[in-house]
């Protein structure tokens, strides 16, 4: 049925090297004879991406053709990591193009390194965002990933004198491979203005915006295959383009570098992804990134639509538009505009139709996160979005009063606009009023959300609040960066794995089987060994193999309490020097993340983990016993070569903050254990993996709200903890910061005399114990090597395909093409 160019008939890895070699002279322009390590990769790359879109052509015929609902999931930010490896895999192209390169003098490793990744999320949202492309396309789901282009990506990570330097992430710098860039096909943008209202022909009210400034939406296409299916999906991303308008209205003004500046600023939306996690910066720029994602996107969605030429009210029945947290729920008011103010439809039947199509998934319940924007500044960017908002908000308050009549004072705390000194636009509000379906991300979370957070709303629309247990996409937290581990499970329950992880279930018999430990524990301490190349490498420090490799890796914020692990670490360093003798299990402590560069307290807790890091590294009493590293620039790629390699799993956030977590998934899936808090995903790993086979301490998050509400006082336990009461005093004594003794004095502040936000001190003590019990276990190698594989083999719900095909069900209402 397909018309697209056959195979050719030789070997694949012939072919393979022939078409590499083609790109190498007539893509990229070099010699055959000796291209550098880049140009093959490049060459490579294009090659693959020869495949790619033939099948995405095949993939897209197919959904055409079949009138499927369309599943369009929309999210300001994607972290999809290295595409090489991933791509190879999928394609079952490994062997092929390491023959191929094998005969060209290249080794695929070497190559696949040359990739730079496009970092174009912050954290754990953009990550999952990926994650479930990758699944949707494995379950070939007729889905499409809509997002930005941004120019710079999250900052590059520098660690300088023990501080975090941030440098430009000018990721497009050696040329794009992956991706088609549609220069011919794209959406004009349309903000500021005024709203002009007016009577038309047929007696209707009309509205209209005039003097819009206008903002082209570049489509730049990046492919996302399914595991060995032939299937592709494509994530689009636009980027910001001058307007066509204006390039023409510039050779009339006198000012010609006037012109040029606006040109510039035009493009300027698309620039730079904001690298704020969980705290909004709430600029102008930010809220045009938000709506130059949405009015291109709907505009996509929109035209496919129309060539079906059925009515408006099948729209739904056609199409489910996700939205990936409240960044783009201004998709809401901007699909009611299209249909009120464009296709003439009525405020009912518009209505019926958005709420009918949109869903939302919320990622955090921290209050600094909420999305929230001035009035004034929605009225100026977009002022008839901003009108149709208070239409929303004026009928739903309306059905609100109607609802709870003796209750008034819930009309304010639910309204779409915050309304005191000044006024602000809540956006979950909005997203909530506006969709079919509200999920969070684990159990807990989404009971959270009921229960406190959107309690109001639960009230008013229970029969949307839902949950969907975040997951991890297995090709590439075990598969590909596990290529060892992945092959020793292989070898002994066959491949099923990779697309049902359920299958690793089978591993259990085995867990008794000393051959299988003996490999199981080789390939471990081999991943170590690799991770301690590197850190030598990197940070010229030497640490055992066989040690206990204790991680946290993360972005960092104060409630992921990287300050608690390294209060901990201070604590042992004490025990040492004080008793030589009592810590008996030599650790490595590995650190990383970005710090929002905004972020004081989180940058300075980055800078007293480098300084502990030096004092403890150098000094001769400790020896092999500790070491502490803190590895610059975490980002997808790093976290592929580290989690292999983690024998401790830290996910200490205070209970009730980390709505999920997905860091944790992919520790435990390569056979780390994990020592963390009652929060998020915690809590079903305990679940699935077995008390016994994970370290959880601390407060419950129902203990965390009573304690705050009864007036916690973090002096008590600084009073009570002689040993905890040392650590502080040696951090702000300047122990640490000798040429600076006050440096460190604000992060004991913040706990001592500025209430201790997230309880800190208040889980000091159950962590030390529960560390304990870590580095106990860990003495048994027989008895930890078992642990480690019943995490492995139980963590099959945890994968990215379960949660996808739960959503498939559940709230989007498709299946597989
Ligand atoms: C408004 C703006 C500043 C903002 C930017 C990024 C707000 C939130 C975010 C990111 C939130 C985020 O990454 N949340 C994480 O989502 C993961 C995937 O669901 C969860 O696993 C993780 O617990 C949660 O912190």
């Amino acid at each position: 049925k397909s018309r697209l160019p056959e195979a050719p008939a030789t070997r694949p890895a012939e072919s393979l090297k022939q078409d590499i070699l083609r790109h190498v002279l007539y893509s990229l322009g070099r010699d055959t004879e000796r291209p550098d390590r880049q140009t093959v990769f490049r060459a490579l790359a294009l090659s693959l991406r020869d495949r790619l879109v033939e099948k995405w052509i095949a993939s897209q015929r197919d959904i055409y053709s079949r009138s499927s609902k369309r599943v369009y999931y929309l999210s300001l930010e994607f972290l999809p990591g290295p595409f090489l490896r991933e791509n190879l895999i999928a394609l079952g192209l490994e062997n092929e193009a390491r023959e191929a390169l094998t005969d060209m003098g290249f080794g695929l490793d070497d190559v696949a390194d040359e990739e730079y990744e496009p970092g174009l999320g912050n954290g754990g949202l953009g990550r999952l965002a990926s994650c479930y492309l990758d699944s949707m396309a494995t379950l070939r789901l007729p889905a499409y990933g809509y997002g930005i282009h941004y120019a710079y990506g999250i900052f590059y990570q520098l660690i300088k004198e023990g501080r975090q330097v941030e440098r430009a992430d000018n990721w497009l710098r050696g040329g794009t491979h992956w991706e088609f860039e549609r220069s011919h096909y794209v959406h004009p943008v349309r903000f500021y203005g005024q709203v002009r209202e007016w009577v038309d022909e047929q007696g209707r009210l009309r509205h209209s915006l005039e003097n819009a400034t206008t903002v082209m939406a570049m489509a730049c296409d990046m492919f996302i295959p399914g595991h060995k299916n032939d299937y592709v999906l494509n994530m689009r991303l636009w980027a910001a383009k001058t307007s066509r308008e204006f390039e023409f209205s510039f050779f009339n003004t006198g000012d010609y570098i006037g012109a040029v500046e606006e040109k510039i600023r035009d493009e300027n939306i698309s620039m730079v992804l904001y690298p704020n996690d969980e705290a909004p910066e709430g600029k102008e720029l930010r809220l045009k990134q938000q709506f130059f994602l949405v009015s291109a996107t709907i505009q996509d969605i929109v035209r496919r639509f129309r060539k079906k030429g059925i009515a408006w009210d099948q729209l739904p029945r056609k199409n489910v538009i996700h939205l990936n947290e409240t960044h783009p729920a201004v998709a809401i008011p901007e699909l009611m505009r299209i249909l009120v103010d464009e296709e003439l439809l009525t405020w009912e039947e518009a209505w019926y139709i958005c709420v009918r199509t949109f869903a939302y998934t919320n990622h955090t319940v921290l209050p600094e996160a909420l999305e929230v924007w001035p009035e004034d500044l929605f009225r100026r960017l977009l002022p008839r979005h901003l009108q149709i908002i208070h239409e929303i908000n004026r009928r739903f308050l309306h059905d609100v009063r109607r609802q709870f009549p003796n209750d008034p004072n819930i009309l304010g705390r639910v309204s779409l606009v915050h309304e005191g000194e000044s006024r602000w636009v809540r956006m979950s509000h909005l997203a909530i009023v506006g969709s079919f379906s509200v999920n969070g991300v684990s159990a807990h979370h989404s009971e959270i959300l009921k229960e406190s957070v959107f309690h109001d709303f639960y009230k008013i629309f229970p029969e949307r609040f839902n949950n969907k247990t975040n997951g991890i996409t297995p090709r590439r937290w075990l598969r590909q960066c596990n290529p060892t581990l992945a092959w020793l499970i292989t070898e002994h329950i066959g491949p099923e794995w990779l697309t049902d992880l359920a299958q690793l279930k089978k591993l259990e018999p085995y867990v008794n089987s000393e051959g299988f430990h003996r490999a199981w524990m080789e390939v471990r301490l081999r991943n170590k060994h690799k991770l301690a190349e590197y850190i030598r490498d990197k940070n010229g420090i030497t640490v055992m193999p066989e040690s206990l490799f204790d991680v946290h890796v993360k972005r960092f914020h104060e409630y992921k309490r990287q300050l608690l692990n390294v209060l901990h670490v201070i604590a042992l360093y004490n025990r040492i020097r004080s008793s030589p003798g009592s810590v008996t299990v030599p650790r490595t402590y590995i650190f990383g993340g970005k710090a929002a560069p905004g972020y004081y307290m989180a940058k300075h807790i980055i800078r007293l983990i480098n300084s502990v890091a030096y004092t403890i590294n150098t000094d001769p009493r400790v020896g092999d016993l500790l070491k502490v590293v803190f590895l610059q620039n975490y980002c997808v790629t790093l976290a592929e070569r580290i989690i292999p390699a983690t024998d401790l799993s830290e996910q200490i956030s205070t209970a009730g903050m980390e709505a999920s977590g997905t860091g944790n998934m992919k520790f435990a899936l390569n056979g780390a254990i994990t020592i963390g808090t009652h929060d998020g995903a915690n809590i079903e790993i305990m679940e699935h993996v077995g008390n016994e086979n994970l370290f959880l301490f601390g407060l419950l998050s129902h203990e965390v709200n009573e304690m705050r509400s009864q007036g916690y006082n973090p002096r008590l336990f600084y009073e009570r903890d002689s040993e905890l009461r040392e650590v502080l005093d040696m951090i702000a004594g300047g122990f640490f910061s000798p040429s600076e003794p006050h440096l460190f004095r604000d992060v004991v502040e913040s706990l001592l005399n500025h209430g201790d936000r997230y309880m800190v001190l208040a889980d000091f003590r159950s962590y030390v114990y529960r560390q304990q019990d870590a580095a106990n276990a860990f003495m048994d190698q027989a008895a930890w090597a078992r642990m480690s594989m019943l995490n492995t083999s139980r963590m099959g719900f945890f994968s990215s395909d379960r949660a996808v095909d739960e959503y498939a069900k559940d709230i989007w209402g498709v299946s597989g093409v």
